[in-house]
């Protein structure tokens, strides 16, 4: 994933790549700009980056309005109406706040405000494979206060068990590492856990890959540092969740599946997440044209202004078909939208059973099965 702070060899490249423009009399008479790109490549953006984000904002084909209004009661009504069944979920750090887990932006409780402790060069190199290499330490212990198991699934966890057990969930598309929404019984195929979790460990910088069992690394982990140096040592090299660092590929499951769900959805909910990194956030334009789209967070995010194909709740009339912001917390939205479906106290069961009670399916689910 992406949102990396600068390594020397990012600015090596970013001003090899400068120079040769440079060589090429690109900036004869625009000494301003050169300069400009300079300072910026010393920080770690490419010029390639710029330039892109110079060209215009793409342009969408407008279409007939996909909702009667465009607010939560559209989507419900849509839902319903439509019968639909390809619902497509992606969520990130804010469907678990209010589990006690912190996120990573919010002002004040999220975690790159609160990683002071670990004296870090920026906040974002506690989850970058260059700074683990040389300080593991920083990693470790957080990965200690957020290991699994130590916190339960919300109210937005269960709403997305309960549109699959209602029978109309395609996929969630997860970017947390918390597994909170397997623990919370949505079963592994529905779920596409976008940057890993704490499911598997392995050997970093390993080819083929080596694997370690989690619990080991687990109780080395709970040994402090005397148990990873141990663990290194026995392994030949540091061990670390199958977590994604900033620079590393997402798993295999996410390119094989995205594309194709997004294409065939007829419904995205997103929740939770300022919709900043790469590759992840770039999901919402992918999903089909016809399909509308509802961002339920605290504030808003993937617009497209700021994200190809992004949202266009903030554009008037026919600028925007089908998208629909619901300013507010992941677990109110849920509970909202799950009030106007008629099927509250099925989330209320599935909240106080800690997943435990059945659902019935869709009335037009029902009815397609029978
Ligand atoms: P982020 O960038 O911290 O954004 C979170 C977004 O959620 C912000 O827009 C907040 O305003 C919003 N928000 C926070 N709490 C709520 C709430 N209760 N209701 C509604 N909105 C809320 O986090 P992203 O997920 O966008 O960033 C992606 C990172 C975060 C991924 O790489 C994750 O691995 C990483 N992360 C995961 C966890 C976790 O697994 N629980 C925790 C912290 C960070």
């Amino acid at each position: 994933m992406s949102e990396e702070t600068p390594d020397s060899e990012e600015v090596q490249s970013a001003l090899e790549y400068l120079e040769m423009l440079k060589e090429g009399n690109m900036f004869v008479g625009k000494e301003g700009m050169l300069e400009q790109l300079t300072r910026l490549a010393k920080q770690g953006v490419h010029p390639l980056e710029v330039f892109q984000s110079m060209r215009k904002p793409v342009q969408e084909e407008k279409m007939p309005p996909v909702l009667s209004s465009f607010d939560m009661e559209g989507i419900a009504r849509y839902i319903a109406d439509k019968g639909c069944k390809q619902v497509v979920v992606m969520c990130g750090a804010g469907i678990s706040t209010s589990a006690g887990i912190p996120d990573f932006r919010t002002p004040g409780t999220g975690l790159y405000d609160n990683l002071q402790r670990f004296n870090l060069p920026q906040a974002e190199s506690i989850f970058e494979l260059n700074f683990f290499r040389k300080n593991p330490g920083a990693f470790y212990e957080l990965a200690r206060e957020m290991w699994p198991g130590n916190f339960e699934p919300t109210p937005a966890h269960y709403f997305v068990r309960l549109l699959n057990d209602k029978g109309i969930l395609l996929r969630c598309y997860s970017q947390n590492i918390d597994s909170l929404e397997r623990r919370a019984g949505l079963p592994a195929e529905k779920l596409v856990a976008a940057h890993g979790n704490f499911d598997e460990a392995h050997v970093i910088d390993t080819e083929p890959e080596i694997k370690v069992d989690i619990n080991e690394l687990k109780a080395a982990l709970d040994k402090g540092e005397e148990g990873w140096r141990a663990l290194k040592d026995a392994k030949g090299g540091l061990v670390k969740p199958k977590i994604v660092f900033f620079g590393e590929e997402l798993p295999e499951r996410f390119a094989r599946l995205h594309r194709q769900d997004l294409a065939t959805c007829d419904l995205l909910i997103v929740m939770g997440t300022s919709l900043v990194v790469q590759p992840f956030a770039g999901l919402v334009g992918y999903a089909t044209r016809t399909a509308p789209r509802m961002l339920i967070n605290r504030d808003r995010a993937g617009t497209c202004d700021s994200l190809k194909f992004g949202f266009r709740f903030h554009l008037e009339g026919e600028d925007n078909w089908r998208d629909v912001f619901h300013e507010g917390d992941c677990d109110a939205g849920c509970t909202a939208l799950a009030e106007l479906l008629g099927w509250d106290k099925d989330l209320q069961a599935l909240i106080d059973s800690k997943g435990q009670a059945s659902v019935y399916r869709a009335p037009w689910v029902e009815a397609s099965e029978t």
